[in-house]
């Protein structure tokens, strides 16, 4: 069996990862001491206590108020850097990191620091061997307004960013309501993303959605697919990446989805392995690969098929995807 040595060993491209989601306890005491905001919590233990969380919804309670600490350039440049160097340690040489711009611009937070401090980060992540890129997310329990607004704030930066994504809480906020501002995206020559994860008879409309009417380029988690044989052949046949999250999935619905992440890897879907949340979910790209292959009981074959998926997945050109490689 796969052992963590040889995952960490293979080279990773990580493409789903929420940089908000990478604010570990001793980062989150420190920017809230340099900023001066109060917290109810006071050492790196009771900031772990307060991560708990046992669905999407009490996961969002936690995770947006945490983000108050993030202020200036310098602390998103701080935020994504401590990721950067972690991920390298777990074999990541390429990676495609959400944000959520307006977490901090309804804050009053400019957007041009969140992309600026972000965008500086990854440039710098070249240093420590990891090539990173910049996905824009939407949250999808604001307005489609709101989207639009953030989507032409990005126009002067769109040099630094990769494509757009939609996350936050899927429940009553499908696809279909972001279907002009992910058309005007698309124009502006982004690639398009959008989280499909809901765990509920019904969802797969979103699929669906995503699928024939909004036409994304890739799928984040996506799982639930396995529930229509046809759709299954859909993302197959277009070779549409999965970007699934085993770990994450363990807390936010009711178990890692493993056998269906096997089904579909085996089923020739492009299937990739990712972290999702790492700071709140407890797992890096590395231990999301062995808390996968332990539970599903994948060979060393399928392992590196996840890894190769990964860049095939990537959004990146052939030229640069061998530099890293
Ligand atoms: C998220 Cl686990 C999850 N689901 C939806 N949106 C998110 N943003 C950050 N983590
Ligand atoms: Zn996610």
């Amino acid at each position: 069996s796969p052992t963590r040595e040889f995952v960490t060993g293979l080279p990773k491209a990580e493409l789903h990862l929420h940089l908000e989601g990478t604010l570990e306890p001793d980062l989150k005491l420190e920017l809230a001491r340099r900023n001066g905001v109060e917290l109810a919590q006071s050492t790196v233990e009771e900031v772990q206590a307060s991560y708990v969380f046992d669905s999407l919804a009490s996961f969002l309670a936690v995770y947006y108020p945490a983000m108050d600490v993030l202020v200036t350039e310098q602390d998103f440049y701080d935020l994504a850097t401590a990721y950067l160097r972690r991920a390298a340690a777990d074999g990541v040489t390429h990676v495609e990191m959400f944000f959520d711009p307006q977490a901090h611009t309804s804050r009053g937070v400019p957007f041009a620091d969140v992309v600026n401090g972000y965008h500086r980060a990854a440039v710098d992540g070249a240093a420590l061997g990891v090539d990173a890129h910049l996905i824009l997310c939407f949250l999808r329990d604001f307005s489609a307004e709101s989207a639009a607004e953030t989507l032409e704030a990005s126009v002067p930066f769109a040099d630094k960013i990769l494509g757009v994504g939609l996350d936050s809480d899927e429940r009553e906020n499908p696809p279909s309501k972001f279907g002009a501002v992910f058309a005007r995206a698309r124009e502006l020559g982004y690639r398009l993303t959008m989280h499909c994860d809901i765990d509920q008879v019904g969802s797969i409309e979103n699929i669906r959605q995503v699928l024939e009417d909004i036409g994304v380029d890739r799928i984040d988690h996506g799982t639930n697919v396995v529930e229509d044989p046809a759709l299954v052949e859909v993302v197959r046949e277009r070779g549409l990446g999965l970007t699934c999250c085993p770990v994450s999935n363990s807390f936010v619905t009711d178990d890692m989805k493993a056998t269906e992440i096997a089904q579909l890897l085996r089923a020739g879907v492009k299937v990739t392995v990712n972290s999702d949340d790492p700071a709140y979910f407890g797992g890096y790209v590395a231990e999301n690969y062995v808390a996968l292959v332990e539970k599903a009981g994948l060979t060393s074959e399928e392992v590196v098929t996840l890894a190769k998926n990964s860049f095939e997945a990537s959004w990146v050109s052939d030229a640069d995807r061998a530099r890293f490689l």
